[in-house]
């Protein structure tokens, strides 16, 4: 038989999000009666809003017709969702050269892994997206990746005198799971940070489209100097409900350089079409209309929705006095449940208020403690998630009981 890659063992647990299903999916068939609030996972649940809809339909159709039929698109994908992309996402600061079209962040993000070497050690913000770690280590790279804590006592901000000289920092705003989002000023010392110890940033953007204060960067070529030091990762999954459909975006400026002086864009585009044959055509056709002023008009309607329920989450926890972070810009509410541990707490919600969170400790040390709740439900869901917590005197109180 083939040998298991070794790198499997160096995993430290199951990958967070498909263990939520699990316990979700248990807690059901023990209670099959339950009406579950399910604020776990990050999920989109509003529907694709018209004009993109009609996009996509018309897109379909022609794929059935001489005319409207397309096969393999070009490896770096569609010229004009690169160009559409690079102004009104990134005000030409980057040029459509520098867009990749890709099947989503994720995929990139693991993708990413292949362009260095085995011995570059990795740091990441604590807590964060589980993928940076994971895909990391899969990939080979040191399990000893330095965690940079990001907590409200340094109001999410890691500490940059403490880090040590790194080779590439992962970096997220608005930041899963706390949804703090870094301000320009912590974002330019983090770009001069990387500028000094020859490090790589790989920034994810995935929730920018949540940023409602103009003078918060939504992208990390606002600092300057960042186009020498930083990759970008983006997602159509949270900005226009293309969880399922499939469409993102990877920046590679021309100017990066690996140590030996060679591009990082041109290794990049062998990898591109090496390992992935390019975003579905349809895909692109929605982005490009998600873009297009009426799309662009759509959805800010839907991210509102999202907006409005992520503020009633947090206004109920901040009632029934627990702490609460993030939710202004970002879909995320991280709330602290310290000293109880995040998995008690988690339990603790599903059962007494069939209430679905996600364990802060899944994504960092710096996490245990805290849960996160998704904004991305129905509004009636939001509303019997206030009721439950706040018509449950028993739950609430054990839930703000201090141990
Ligand atoms: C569950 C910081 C969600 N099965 O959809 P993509 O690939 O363009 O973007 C994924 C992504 C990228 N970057 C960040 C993210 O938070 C996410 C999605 N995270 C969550 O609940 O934390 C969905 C998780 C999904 C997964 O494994 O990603």
């Amino acid at each position: 038989m083939v040998k298991r890659s070794p790198h499997f063992s160096k995993l430290q647990a199951n990958y967070l999000f498909p263990e939520i299903q699990k316990r979700k999916q248990a807690f059901l068939q023990k209670h099959p009666e339950a009406a579950l609030i399910n604020l776990g996972i990050g999920d989109t649940t509003q529907p694709i809003p018209p004009f993109i809809t009609k996009r996509l339909v018309e897109a379909a159709k022609g794929l059935g017709t001489f005319q409207g039929y397309s096969g393999y698109g070009t490896e770096q994908g569609n010229v004009e969702l690169r160009k559409k992309i690079s102004e009104k996402l990134y005000a030409k600061r980057i040029s459509a050269e520098e867009v990749f079209i890709s099947d989503g962040a994720k995929c990139d993000i693991g993708r990413l892994q292949l362009l260095f070497g085995q011995d570059t050690t990795i740091s990441v913000q604590d807590p964060t997206y589980p993928v940076y770690v994971d895909t990391s280590v899969l990939c080979g790279k040191s399990p000893d990746t330095i965690y940079m804590p990001c907590t409200p006592e340094n109001d999410f901000f890691p500490n940059l005198n403490n880090l040590p000289s790194t080779n590439l920092i992962y970096f997220c705003s608005p930041n899963n799971p706390t949804g703090s989002v870094a301000t320009k000023k912590q974002l330019q010392d983090l770009v001069d940070f990387a500028r000094a110890n020859h490090s790589l940033i790989i920034f994810d953007s995935a929730y920018s489209c949540f940023i409602q204060d103009p003078s918060l960067p939504r992208s990390i070529y606002e600092i300057d100097g960042a186009k020498e030091v930083a990759i970008e990762v983006g997602s159509f999954s949270k900005m226009a409900g293309f969880t399922g459909i499939r469409l993102g975006w990877c920046i590679v400026p021309i100017e990066l350089r690996f140590s030996n002086g060679t591009s990082l864009h041109q290794d990049w585009f062998r990898i591109v079409s090496t390992f992935f044959n390019g975003a579905s055509n349809l895909a692109q056709q929605g982005g490009i209309a998600a873009l297009e002023d009426r799309g662009i008009e759509e959805i800010q309607q839907t991210i509102g929705y999202y907006l409005q329920n992520a503020k009633m989450i947090k206004q109920t926890f901040e009632q029934i006095g627990l702490p609460a972070y993030g939710g202004d810009h970002s879909p995320y509410v991280w709330v602290d449940f310290s000293p109880k541990k995040s998995w008690e707490a988690f339990d603790e919600l599903l059962e007494m208020s069939n209430i679905v969170s996600i364990p802060g400790c899944g994504f960092g040390p710096s996490g245990e403690g805290f849960l996160r709740f998704s904004a991305f439900a129905h509004k009636s869901e939001v509303e019997r998630f206030k009721w439950a917590l706040r018509n449950s005197p028993q739950s609430t109180q054990e839930l703000t009981e201090k141990n």
